[in-house]
């Protein structure tokens, strides 16, 4: 076991219950419910799962115990971790979802003309592809500089579903079951939201929400939905997952949308 799912990410004070851990690992201090239950689904990953992205190379060589010195400290939402720069797997449930790519669907529904399903071999063939690169900032303060991100903007999505009058927002589900997102639908409409399929130069592993998941590169990692499997469009906006935590709905890196 890790120290990173032990310690797991402190809460960001101020803007959590202090019961509540942030939008990291859950903390498993106080034996928390969450934290146990992530403690075991961590357990059955093992320690290569749990540190995977820019610096896996190295971390799965060695001891994870730098994972505590990047994370002991922090300050308020969104403080900056210097030298952090690798992913961590984070996930709310107990298990990390194994979904097969052939089996893999996007189910895009509700507030929408044209309801559709999507297959893995849709995404990527059926559709116009987007590439970028954008630093990933989860909200207790480590980032990843210049990750490569390949998928189909959302806005293609939405513009194929062709949303009815009324239709303001967007609920996004997880094949995990648990976790959820929200976006406005002009956030979800930004050139750089993607419904991304590939990153760091590779199919999105299962660890990191593979096949498929939403990378929102203007706002904290939080609102970046692993296993991403429905797209509900809505009438107003429902918080996701950690929002019900208090954690901001407008999730804009450094509290302002980029121009
Ligand atoms: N389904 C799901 N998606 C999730 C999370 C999660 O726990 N479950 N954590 C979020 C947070 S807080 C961050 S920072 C990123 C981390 O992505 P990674 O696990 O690929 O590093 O995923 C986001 N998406
Ligand atoms: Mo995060």
């Amino acid at each position: 076991m890790s120290e990173e799912t032990r310690q797991g990410a402190p809460s960001t004070g101020a803007v959590g219950p202090a019961t509540a851990p942030g939008p990291g690992p859950p903390t498993g201090l106080g034996g928390s419910h969450v934290g146990r239950r992530a403690l075991l689904g961590f357990a059955g990953l093992g320690v290569a799962g749990i540190l995977v992205g820019a610096k896996v190379q190295s971390a799965l060589d060695g001891p994870v115990s730098k994972v505590d010195s990047a994370l002991g400290g922090l300050g308020g939402i969104g403080a900056l971790v210097p030298g952090s720069d690798y992913f961590r797997i984070y996930t709310v449930t107990a298990s990390l979802p194994a979904i097969a790519p052939s089996r893999y669907r996007l189910r895009v529904d509700g507030l929408v003309e044209r309801p559709m399903t999507i297959t893995l071999d849709d995404l990527r063939a059926r559709w116009p592809r987007t590439k970028l690169v954008h630093l990933f900032q989860c909200v207790t303060g480590w980032q990843v500089p210049d990750v490569h991100w390949e998928g189909v903007r959302l806005s293609a999505i939405l513009d194929a579903a062709r949303p009815r009058p009324g239709a303001t927002a967007l609920r996004l589900y997880s094949g995990d079951g648990v976790y959820t997102e929200s976006l406005s639908l002009p956030q979800a409409r930004l050139p750089d939201v993607l419904v991304a399929d590939r990153m760091i130069g590779d199919d999105v592993s299962a660890a990191h929400g593979g096949p498929v998941r939403l990378y929102v590169a203007p706002m904290y990692g939080y609102k970046s939905i692993k296993w991403l499997d429905r797209i509900e469009v809505v009438d107003r906006v429902v918080p996701g997952y950690w929002e019900g935590f208090g954690y901001p709905v407008n999730a804009w890196i450094g509290g302002v949308q980029p121009t």
